[in-house]
């Protein structure tokens, strides 16, 4: 039996190499009793950031039994995401992280499918898992020899870095397992210094409250305060990846173009909001960037896109049209950031009450001439409509 084992082990190994695969590991199928623990910490101390995934069942989680009754053994897999260290993401474009770029996780398990055929082949049972919320991913590839936990969080390849992402195969067949690597951070904390918003707050340990890659997906506006280090992030963020030091021998040269990293921001401007989802193949997700509502979302980005590049003169051109409440609220904030950097905001509306809170000086067009210039403070209230109807008739 455990002759079978072996062969059988080598072969999988072997044909995983060859489907594609990147690195291929073996370990135990037993529970992760560690990682739950750590799962209900950092729940408890609100750490998930309101994250489900696999906080919402640590239990489940963390117990491949539950996947696959009488499971044994996990076979573990890892599939490069290309990420050459690419240009500043330019004005009026926003930035795709790497392993969003393509549908990554169908090809691995597409991987890992042909490994379970081959080992239902001899008769047991496999099912593949990748991405899915039923295991920890890093705790298994970590268990299964493919890499160690970095103090990015993430598990680092020996000599090739992050840029994986991972699956396995839980089967009910026995296989010996993998030999696990050594940690090779050493004293190097540059993914620590890194991140753009402090959410690494120990090694290994990362605050999703803080962390753009979490933020950009979660329901909500993004907090304010996160929002300047958001900077051209459409989807993902891969800062603390992209400083560390391991594999980077791997990298197309410096500055390089991604065609695939980057969406011209006028192409999403220009879409409709069921288009963009289509298009981007972003789901529910761009609309949260653009402060958590779908509708209006391209209008509401454009402003957002103004502001990010802090320009003196913003010209917003009816910036609260098809805009919810909750829109509004974001846009008047980026208004009033943009005049506390000192910078004119001109914004061309029909909604008095929001052009008076928007701005200092109203000036009131009438088939495109001027007809009066005043305080915005002169136009509020009663007393202001009045006024305002008045130079209309
Ligand atoms: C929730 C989740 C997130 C959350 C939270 C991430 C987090 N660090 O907790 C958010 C949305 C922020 C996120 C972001 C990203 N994610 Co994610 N995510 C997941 C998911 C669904 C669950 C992860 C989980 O359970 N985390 C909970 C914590 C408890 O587990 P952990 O992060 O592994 O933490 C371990 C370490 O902290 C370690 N540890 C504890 N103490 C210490 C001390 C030291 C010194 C060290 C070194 C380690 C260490 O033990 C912990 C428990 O095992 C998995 C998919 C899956 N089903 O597993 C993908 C997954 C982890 N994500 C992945 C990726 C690619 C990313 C991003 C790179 C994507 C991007 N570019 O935007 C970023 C990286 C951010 C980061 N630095 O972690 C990959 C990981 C690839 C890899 N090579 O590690 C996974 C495995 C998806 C996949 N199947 O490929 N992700
Ligand atoms: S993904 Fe970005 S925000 Fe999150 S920990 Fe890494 S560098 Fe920080
Ligand atoms: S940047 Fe340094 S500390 Fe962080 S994961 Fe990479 S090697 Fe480890």
């Amino acid at each position: 039996m455990e002759e079978t084992g072996d062969r059988l082990k080598a072969e999988v190994l072997a044909l995983g190499r060859s489907v594609g695969l990147d690195a291929v590991g073996v370990t135990g199928a037993d529970p992760f009793p560690e990682v739950r623990a750590e799962l209900e910490r950092r729940r408890a101390e609100g750490l998930h950031g309101g994250m489900q995934f696999t906080f919402r069942n640590p239990a489940r989680s963390t117990d491949p039994g539950r996947i696959l009754e009488g499971a044994r053994s996990l076979v573990v897999g890892a599939l490069r995401t290309p990420a050459p260290r690419l240009a500043e993401v330019g004005a009026g474009r926003l930035r795709i992280a790497a392993y969003a770029r393509h549908d990554h996780y169908a090809t691995l398990r597409g991987h890992l499918e042909r490994l379970a055929d081959r080992i239902r082949s001899d008769g047991w049972t496999a099912r593949v898992v990748a991405d899915d919320n039923a295991l920890v991913d890093r705790a298994a590839a970590v268990r299964a020899g493919i890499g160690w936990y970095g103090k990015n969080a993430n598990v680092l390849l020996p000599g090739r870095g992050s840029w994986f992402v991972l699956g396995a195969v839980v089967t009910d067949a026995l296989l010996p397992p993998s030999e696990q690597v050594e940690e090779g951070c050493g004293t190097c904390r540059r993914c620590l210094d890194g991140c753009p918003t402090g959410a690494i707050i120990q090694p290994g340990v990362v605050d999703a409250r803080r962390c753009l890659a979490w933020l950009v997906q979660a329901p909500g506006s993004i907090p304010r305060e996160f929002r300047r280090a958001l900077g051209g992030r459409l989807y993902g963020c891969d800062d603390c990846q992209e400083v560390c030091p391991v594999g980077r021998s791997e990298v197309i040269a410096d500055g390089t173009e991604d065609p695939a990293a980057d969406v011209e921001a006028i192409d999403v401007l220009e879409a409709d909001d069921a288009d963009l989802l289509e298009r981007f193949e972003l789901g529910d997700v761009a609309h949260r960037v653009t402060a958590g509502f779908s509708h209006g979302m391209g209008r509401r980005l454009s402003v957002v896109l103004a502001a990010l590049h802090e320009p003196e003169v913003l010209l917003l051109d009816e910036p609260f049209d098809g805009v919810d409440p909750l829109g509004v609220e974001a846009t008047l904030e980026v208004v009033a950031d943009a005049r506390s950097r000192g910078a004119a905001v001109l914004v061309s509306t029909h909604l008095r009450e929001l052009a008076i809170e928007a701005c200092s000086t109203v000036s009131v067009l009438r088939g495109g001439a001027q007809v009066a210039e005043m305080s915005a403070l002169d136009m509020a209230g009663e007393e202001g409509a009045r006024a305002y109807r008045s130079l209309l008739d």
